[in-house]
């Protein structure tokens, strides 16, 4: 028990770890503090916050909170004290923000001592398309330090100077050419304005009406936003408490919402009418769209779009099913994580995530599989970045060196392509030197003596001409990861988008069997999902072969089940895969699609012969947001709503279910995907009674068994991880804690012979191999960050090539080339870099003008039939 101005406060409120500020904030009492902030460690610098402890004055927030404490906070002298150094702290700076509105409470008047602002003196900069700096209002606090180091691991600033001119700084020259990521947390943290950013200063004068919680569309990670607005304007973006990303963002989640109002957005139905697509009512596309769509049934398909929600992604495979009498439904899982899902699927049971986002704070070694984590997860690339700096080993596996392979303790710099070799050169180095958990083989998995017998042939010195590893680091990598009391694993497409996708990401889970690292905390085989809700779409049920809850549709139970659910059956036999949806619309068996939020032409591998298909068609209808490649081919374009204007669920990459809250109204006269499935539906004769989303997850509760104890009522703060078998079960940070959802309850050690990808053997038309992937700043098609101030931090597609190579062809960084081989021709933006190897080229797909999906090969995973985007050989010359 402390006592805080005669109120007490038993100390296990405010925990050891806590300081008197915590305490002091905990009952209510107000305590200026300049430079704290519950996001980062105690700095202890601007003594603003000085209060009295059992007589002493000192510093709340650098002080433990201890038992039997009497704490003052507003004694006349304290007082006297925070007016003085207030007083001093305008005389140096011209603070802004909650610090300068402090103070102007405080009665501060600037007229106690004189001015020692070096005004000129102090850098400003307005180069970075978001981040403004001007360091005249800086009162040297050092939050932004601590921001930047702590939060996002990227240490741009540095405390420089001595005495009056100490300042702030970011290195040589414009901010812009800083190392600064645009994650916006200096910004956000900064009390005095010194660092703000583009959104403030567009959004001055205007008056915050609310702050609604919602959960990031990009990216799988699933951080949660607080978006403040003011009437139909987004003010800002702040994180928000979550135990997914503890109130950081990215420059995506942040900064990259300005697409919402953007002039391109379609803003009402189009249909086309002599060959021109032409704005038409409501009424005239959905019945069109639904009588072409009954004509054609049950030669359709439907793609639906792992950028919407829970709910309207279960309308989509329903409507589909149930109206059309089709299995055809897939999402873009298909060139993404299937291969994950599969190969998880037959080894563990179950094709998701077995762990949690914050057991990479548990872990004590990481091994990081193909994944560009900062790039593409930037909230988690900065989780597993403060690890390593905490004294997690990490291993990286990528043929690319990229930021965390340069922060690895181990970078396994593998031929791209030969995954398959080197995990079982791995596990082969396990079993030989006998790093295994022999009780959780024994109890918990099945075949290991087959395997055994197999993998002894896959020594690191024998799959080393293959890989191109050294065995030795191979070896070392092994007592690495066996050596850890929890070995955690995580993972990126370099698995999963190869002609053996599926089975690398089995042996990632073999690797994490031979030493029993499942069912645990800090340990597991994860999965990065990429797209917001691409988790979501598979739950509920958006791929031909199973239905809501990964239930198969040729189970006569499970159809028996929705039939009584939906008063509708669909058919036991599978539908088409994406690949082969396309391959039946080439040979006119397929007569109609409908493509929801995806841009396939511009994202869909060998595009000219996407083309080709949806050139095929009969009737080809888009649900989009924005004009695209995929929508200019189509007879009906319907305009959606975005996430920022819609309610409903996404579900991230860690199986945790989070709400979507409408914060805008619909541009135009587009509406909530939802609305307008609901409605095709009922122009299908198969209406639906829903009025809100809310009422979607209830049906979904109803027919898929891990969600049972799903409703929205549920999902307040921090969402549900899936399983949730009852109303009042937690949900499930962890799986398989005790078995296996397979046959005995054990898991499957899986023997996968490593195979030449075809794409090597007819390597025809090309000296470089060409790996295609992402940056930072721009997401898949771009569609949304193209139209945001991202596309000035990021103006062109890139292509990476080693100095070897560019010296080669006589190229420099910011030529543009052109890459060719026999499926088509594409371009690209120079950067000559040793992050690749020579030999291999590397290219985003962000932009439709760079046609980098014209170069892109036909050759598939075998088992999920995920397209292999990361090899395929190009010829690149000077365009
Ligand atoms: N900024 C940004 N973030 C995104 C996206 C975006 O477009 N932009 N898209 C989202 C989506 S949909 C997804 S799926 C995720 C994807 O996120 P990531 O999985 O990180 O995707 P990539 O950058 O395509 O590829 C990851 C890494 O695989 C490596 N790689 C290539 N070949 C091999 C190989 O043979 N073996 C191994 N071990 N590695 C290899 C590449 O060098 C690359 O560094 O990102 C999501 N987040
Ligand atoms: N070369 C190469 N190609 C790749 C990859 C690669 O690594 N290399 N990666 C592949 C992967 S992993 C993926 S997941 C795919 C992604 O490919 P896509 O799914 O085609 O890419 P996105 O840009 O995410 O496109 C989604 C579309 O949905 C629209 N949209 C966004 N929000 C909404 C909404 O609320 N409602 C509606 N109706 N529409 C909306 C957007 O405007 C956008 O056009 O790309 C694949 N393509
Ligand atoms: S925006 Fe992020 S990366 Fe850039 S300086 Fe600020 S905290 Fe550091
Ligand atoms: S990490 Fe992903 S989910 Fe989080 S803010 Fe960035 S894009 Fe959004
Ligand atoms: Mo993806």
């Amino acid at each position: 028990m402390l006592t805080i101005d005669g109120k007490s406060i038993p100390l296990a409120c405010v925990d050891g770890r806590h300081t008197v500020l915590d305490a002091a904030r905990a009952v209510g009492a107000h305590v200026p503090a300049f430079c704290s902030d519950r996001r980062v460690t105690t700095g202890g610098h601007c003594r603003m916050c000085m209060v009295e402890v059992d007589g002493r004055v000192v510093a709340a927030c650098a002080t433990a909170a201890r038992d039997g404490q009497t704490v003052r906070t507003d004694t006349p002298r304290l007082k006297a004290y925070r007016q003085d150094l207030g007083e001093l702290v305008v005389s140096e700076a011209a603070a802004g923000g909650r610090a300068g509105a402090e103070l102007a409470t405080m009665g501060v008047t600037g007229e106690r001592y004189p001015l020692r602002r070096v005004a000129a003196g102090r850098p400003r900069d307005e180069s970075h398309p978001y981040l403004r700096l001007d360091l005249n209002a800086c009162i040297l606090c050092r939050l932004c330090v601590r921001a930047c180091d702590e939060l996002q691991g990227q240490f741009v600033y540095a405390v420089t100077g001595r005495g009056a001119s100490t300042h702030i700084s970011w290195g040589e020259g414009a901010f812009k050419d800083s190392p600064c990521v645009s994650c916006g947390a200096c910004a956000s943290i900064c009390p005095t304005g010194a660092i703000t950013d583009r959104d403030r200063e567009r959004s001055a004068g205007l008056i915050e009406d609310r702050v609604v919680q919602t959960t990031c569309s990009y990216c799988g990670v699933g951080c949660q936003l607080a978006v403040h607005a003011a009437g139909e304007h987004i003010l800002r973006i702040e994180g928000a408490r979550s135990p997914v990303n503890h109130e950081h963002l990215c420059v995506k989640g942040r900064y990259a919402h300005t697409f919402v109002h953007h002039e391109d957005r379609l803003r009402e139905p189009l249909m086309r009418k002599s060959g021109v697509l032409t704005p038409v009512t409501w009424r005239e596309a959905l019945d069109r769209v639904a009588s072409e769509l009954r004509a054609a049934a049950p030669n359709v398909a439907m793609l639906s779009s792992s950028r919407c929600t829970n709910e309207e992604n279960y309308l989509a495979q329903k409507w589909f099913r149930a109206a059309f009498d089709t299995n055809n439904v897939d999402c873009c899982a298909r060139v993404c994580h299937a291969p994950s899902a599969a190969g998880m699927r037959a080894t563990l049971g179950t094709g998701a995530a077995t762990n949690s986002l914050e057991d990479l704070e548990r872990c004590d070694v990481l091994l990081l599989s193909g994944s560009n984590t900062t790039e593409s997860h930037p909230v988690t690339g900065a989780r597993i970045k403060q690890a390593v700096l905490g004294g997690t080993r990490l291993i990286v596996v990528d043929p690319r060196r990229t930021e965390l392979a340069r922060m690895a303790d181990l970078h396994l710099r593998l031929e791209p392509g030969t995954n398959v070799a080197l995990l079982n050169s791995l596990a082969a180095a396990l079993v030989d030197e006998g790093l295994l958990d022999r009780a959780f083989l024994e109890t918990r998995v099945e075949g290991f003596e087959a395997y055994a017998r197999f993998i002894s042939a896959c020594l690191p010195e024998d799959m080393e001409a293959i890989t191109g590893v050294p065995a030795s680091q191979v070896r070392r990598a092994a007592r690495m990861y066996a050596g850890a009391a929890r070995p955690m694993q995580a993972h990126g497409l370099g698995m999963t988008e190869h002609f053996q996708g599926s089975e690398g990401v089995m042996l990632l889970c073999n690797l994490a069997l031979l030493v029993g690292a499942v069912g645990r905390e800090g340990v597991g085989v994860n999965p990065l999902r990429g797209q917001n809700n691409v988790q979501g779409a598979a739950d509920m049920g958006c791929q031909p072969d199973s239905t809501t809850g990964y239930q198969r549709v040729d189970d006569p139970a499970v159809r028996a089940k929705f039939t009584a659910a939906w008063g509708r059956p669909f058919p036991e036999r599978e539908g088409l895969t994406l690949p082969q949806m396309y391959d039946a619309a080439r040979r006119g068996e397929l007569k109609a699609m409908y493509i929801f939020g995806e841009d396939v032409v511009q994202t869909d591998p060998d595009a000219h012969s996407v083309v080709a298909a949806l050139r095929a068609l009969d009737f080809l209808a888009v649900q989009e947001i924005f004009p695209s490649r995929t929508s200019a081919l189509a007879h009906v374009v319907l305009p959606g709503a975005s996430f920022l204007e819609k309610d409903g669920t996404f579900t991230n990459g860690e199986r945790r279910i989070q709400r979507v809250r409408q914060v805008l109204d619909p541009v135009g006269d587009a509406r909530p995907d939802w609305r307008i499935l609901c409605d095709l539906m009922a122009a299908s004769g198969f209406p639906q009674p829903f009025t809100r989303p809310s009422e979607i997850m209830d049906e979904i509760a109803r027919v898929h068994p891990g969600f049972t104890g799903v409703s929205y009522p549920r999902l307040v703060r921090s969402g549900l991880q899936w399983p949730v078998p009852t109303a009042e079960h937690p949900g499930t940070p962890i799986l398989h804690r005790e078995s296996f959802p397979l046959p005995g309850g054990k898991a499957r050690l899986v023997c996968v012979e490593y195979r030449r990808s075809p794409t090597l053997d007819a390597r025809r038309g090309g000296d470089l191999m060409l790996i295609t992937g992402r940056v930072l700043a721009h997401y898949n098609s771009g569609s949304m960050t193209r139209r945001t101030p991202n596309a000035a931090l990021e103006p062109a597609d890139r292509l990476q090539m080693h100095p070897a190579d560019a010296d080669a062809r006589g190229l420099r960084t910011g030529d543009v080339v052109r890459l060719e081989n026999r499926f088509g021709e594409a371009t690209g933006c120079v950067e000559v870099t040793d992050a690749v190897a020579p030999g291999t080229v590397f290219l985003t797909f962000h932009h439709p003008e760079s046609n980098t999906n014209f170069v892109t090969s036909d050759v598939q995973d075998r088992i999920a039939g995920c397209p292999e985007y990361k090899l395929v050989p190009v010829a690149v010359s000077r365009a």
